[in-house]
């Protein structure tokens, strides 16, 4: 059991590592990487559809990769946008990470890119534990999930830089209660800053754009008390904790076994629009 724990920590330990050198990288040639994590279908894609349609008309060179398991769908939505967007198929992965999205960017992302957003793949697992060498790491979660959702996924709120609620046109419909939201999303990382979306409609428009080149351009960014390190030690035996770092309500996420094991699976891509 512990090979296996130093595994995890070894595979964990080199994703952060790699992530280190892809920030740095991206930061000498101006570009913030913006990773966007959330549960399938909270509104990624179509939040995403509406920022970089807003900055192509504010002349903002911005780029998209999105990570999904299977198809290009999403790829062939956000190039509506008509901004570089790449899809990567994770063969089976159920998150990106920070080696692999350099191999994807090396020779494919424009020179003057000025923000490059990651839509991770839907999960609010897996994807929590790899750092991407992101300036801005977002959770979104959409009105429909429930209010819990911060205290059930600790480590995916507990890392966020950003907290973005969508889908806010519906939200009376199911009766979300923002204020339980907040007060869930306070306790697993206080401070963090909240910001109501609707893509539909129209709600919150920019606001992602204008905190991502915000980010970019030195602001300070919001430093959520849960640290990567922290929760680097988790794992079970037997349904027990075998280390429980200090993750808020002990949250174990078996990062590296999640998806059938490591190392990483190839990956395929296709590039579904490269215009900008
Ligand atoms: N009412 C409403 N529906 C939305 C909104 N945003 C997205 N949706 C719907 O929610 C569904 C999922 O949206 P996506 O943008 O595909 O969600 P996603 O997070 O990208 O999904 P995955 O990539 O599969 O994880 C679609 O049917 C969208 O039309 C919104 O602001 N309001
Ligand atoms: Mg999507």
């Amino acid at each position: 059991m512990c090979r296996v724990v130093d595994l995890q920590q070894a595979v964990l330990a080199k994703n952060d590592a790699c992530a280190h050198t892809l920030r740095e990288d991206l930061a000498a040639r101006g570009t913030a990487l913006v990773n966007l994590l959330s549960s399938p279908g909270s509104g990624k894609t179509a939040l995403l559809e509406r920022e970089l349609t807003l900055a192509r008309s504010r002349k903002i060179p911005v780029a998209a990769l999105t990570a999904d398991l299977a198809t290009e769908n999403d790829a062939v939505r956000l190039a509506r946008s008509e901004v570089p967007v790449k899809q990567v198929l994770t063969d089976g992965l159920c998150h990106l990470e920070a080696e692999m999205l350099g191999g994807h960017l090396h020779g494919w992302l424009p020179a003057d890119t000025r923000l490059l957003f990651i839509e991770n793949v839907g999960n609010l697992v897996c994807p929590a534990s790899y750092d991407l060498g992101e300036t801005l790491r977002v959770v979104l979660a959409s009105v429909t999930e429930g209010e819990d959702k911060p205290l059930k996924y600790p480590t995916a709120f507990g890392l966020a830089h950003l907290v973005v609620v969508t889908k806010t046109d519906i939200a009376d419909a199911v009766a979300f209660d923002e204020a339980e939201f907040r007060a869930n999303v306070e306790r697993i990382n206080p401070g963090v800053e909240v910001v109501l979306t609707s893509a539909r409609g129209g709600t919150g428009e920019g606001a992602l754009l204008d905190r991502a080149l915000a980010a970019r351009d030195g602001a300070p960014v919001h430093i959520p008390v849960m640290t990567r390190k922290s929760h680097h030690v988790h794992d079970v035996e037997d349904g027990r904790p075998y280390e429980a770092g200090d993750a808020p309500d002990g949250e174990h996420t078996h990062a590296p076994r999640e998806h059938g094991g490591h190392p990483h699976p190839t990956g395929s891509d296709t590039v579904a629009s490269s215009r900008s």
